[in-house]
């Protein structure tokens, strides 16, 4: 056993999730670790106290994901932005011995980046890595997990050398504990004065729902809204920048919560108090302790979610039937992976409707917090600025629509949440930095490329470069056609005759030929070359990351390579290096 480790089974396990995929990936390790006489602590990176990590001894699992184009998800940018800090001695983490698992998808060039950065840096600082690094690959047949069991069979080889099993592992019959105590208050009454409404975390800020509006045409293939919320409380101080994300938590509807109940046999009981107590999972502190079932199936359990394996490696304890006990097991198990791709993922078949499937099983109470998934934030770029309308945060958002293989057409969960509330609503918005930054000086010329809804970001840019009478704007915008999805049209024509913008349109399926945003800047060539050459743009990027953000990146090569006159080697090199300089900036989404 290495000399720096302590004798105590502790394990961290840490991780970094944007879809909810890596944490469950954590916790499932987490019951494999309890397994094996492990007590582990589960947490998202951007929860642990930095100075907590720099001290631990145990060893420590990191799983990880990859987001937009090969970034940090969201809850680990904060201890990720701590990790690289400078000062940081170059011997901080030589006690530390860690795993890390990367989630991402070998068809995009930067696959897994975030758990290679985060693996080099973490070597940078002395902590030993204990096995090399897992990459879980959406494009194995298997998906992720493909990579993930036989990389955890060694894990547990090397942790079980150095932590020698003190009693056999607990067979694979046996449940967990749960993660988090949930009681029947004593009287079982009604819970007449618990609060039903809305959590609201600390750090959000009260909004009201003002305005809603369609801006996409009727008969437009995709509906993509225009919403508007008024903050209670503003200050003179911005408190969000261009740039930046609002994020909300969106709740349940009622028919939908309904139903769970019913499925699930908790509609008798589920206006009654119930008492929570977190045991080993840490529950955010906005979760009221004494709360009811109806309030939780609401506001915190997302019952339309499409389950992941481990759902059904619990649900699998809680059936008596064996037909179903032996599906669900075969689901949870490494070889039942792609049964259960085509089962539940490619399907998007919600928790509700696999349950129905499934009559036999029953979640317990104590249970809920194990097998059902918590609602998750969802994030939107904002299209307003603060110091053009302190109080106004309008959001531009495409109402994510399913077609699916069975039953009904589906609408994701915060969209239907967005479309079907009222104005008047009184909502919590979070302010959250996104990616890209204005330049601080505002005679530097922008040139922003946003197809789609691409543009919502630069509807905030163009009002705060106004403010700041900068007037070198130069937009980029992309759309099928002229007729039905031309968003903010009236607004981007006010602003081209006062003159305050450039606006280059490629309507894609108006003619023929297909023109995109990329087809309009190589038309623009000598413009764009002289603005990035002599005048010392900005060039921002924003959009369906798909194959977007790559054939924008080669149109502003051409540029550079036809105007500059060097070849396209030194070309691409010229423009990593505005993307060094943060000259150039993407910001993408799938
Ligand atoms: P299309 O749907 O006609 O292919 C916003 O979605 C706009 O972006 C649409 O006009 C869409 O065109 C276009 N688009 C699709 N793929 C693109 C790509 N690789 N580069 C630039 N624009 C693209």
């Amino acid at each position: 056993m290495a000399a720096s480790m302590t004798d105590k089974r502790d394990l961290l396990i840490l991780y970094g999730s944007q879809t909810g995929y890596a944490e469950d990936t954590a916790r499932r390790i987490s019951r494999q670790a309890w397994r094996r006489h492990f007590t582990a602590q589960v947490l998202a990176m951007d929860q642990i106290d930095i100075a907590a990590f720099f001290a631990t001894t145990s060893p420590v699992i990191f799983v990880c994901s990859t987001t937009g184009q090969g970034d940090e998800p969201d809850n680990m940018r904060r201890f990720w932005r701590l990790l690289l800090r400078k000062s940081i001695p170059h011997d901080a983490l030589d006690a530390m011995a860690f795993a890390v698992f990367g989630l991402g998808d070998s068809s995009y060039q930067k696959f897994n980046f975030p758990a290679k950065r985060l693996c080099r840096r973490l070597a940078q600082l002395g902590a030993a890595p204990m096995i090399e690094r897992g990459d879980g690959d959406d494009q194995h047949y298997l998906g992720v997990d493909g990579a993930l069991d036989p990389w955890l069979d060694k894990l547990w080889g090397v942790l079980l050398d150095r932590f020698p099993l003190p009693a056999p592992i607990v067979p694979e019959d046996v449940p967990p504990d749960a993660a988090v105590g949930v009681e029947l208050a004593d009287s079982a009454g009604l819970a007449l004065d618990v609060d039903t409404s809305a959590p609201v975390a600390p750090e959000s800020h009260k909004a009201t729902l003002v305005a809603a509006e369609r801006i996409s045409a009727a008969d437009h293939f995709q509906d993509v809204r225009h919403f508007r919320f008024e903050l209670e409380d503003h200050s003179t101080a911005p408190i969000w920048n261009p740039g930046d994300c609002a994020t909300l938590r969106p709740s349940n509807l009622q028919c939908d919560v309904d139903e769970f109940l019913d499925l699930v046999g908790w509609t008798a009981k589920a206006d009654a108090l119930l008492q929570i107590t977190p045991k080993q999972e840490l529950l955010p502190s906005w979760l009221p302790t004494q709360t009811t079932l109806r309030w939780l199936c609401t506001h915190y359990f997302d019952i339309t979610a499409v389950p992941r394996r481990s759902f059904f490696e619990m649900l699998f304890y809680f059936s008596q039937h064996d037909e179903e006990r032996e599906k669900l097991h075969d689901f949870s198990s490494s070889s039942g992976q792609d049964d259960l791709h085509a089962y539940c993922m490619r399907p998007r078949r919600t928790i509700v409707e696999t349950l129905s499937d499934f009559p036999h099983s029953r979640i317990p109470l104590a249970y809920m917090f194990d097998i059902l998934p918590a609602i998750a934030e969802r994030s939107f770029s904002i299209s307003s600025a603060c110091a053009a309308t302190p109080a106004t945060v309008d959001l531009t958002v495409a109402i994510v629509h399913y077609k699916t293989l069975i039953r009904k057409p589906r609408v994701g969960l915060c969209t239907k949440w967005l479309m079907q509330m009222p104005l008047g609503q009184n909502v919590g918005l979070r302010f959250t930095k996104g990616t890209m930054k204005l330049p601080t000086d505002p005679t530097t010329p922008i040139i922003m490329v946003g197809p789609g809804t691409g543009i919502a970001a630069f509807m905030a840019f163009i009002q705060q470069r106004r403010k700041d009478n900068a007037n070198a704007n130069y937009l980029f915008f992309g759309c099928r056609s002229e007729s039905k999805d031309f968003y903010y049209r009236r607004l981007l024509e006010e602003w081209v005759a006062e003159d305050t913008l450039r606006l280059f349109c490629a309507f894609s399926r108006d003619q023929i030929a297909k023109l995109y945003v990329q087809d309009r800047i190589r038309q623009n060539a000598e413009l764009m070359w002289s603005l990035i050459d002599k005048q010392k743009a900005a060039v921002y990027v924003s959009g369906n990351a798909n194959r977007m953000p790559d054939d924008v990146r080669h149109a502003f090569i051409d540029v550079v390579a036809a105007n500059a006159g060097v070849s396209s080697t030194e070309a691409e090199e010229y423009v990593k290096s505005m993307v060094k300089a943060g000259r150039y900036q993407e910001e993408c989404w799938y």
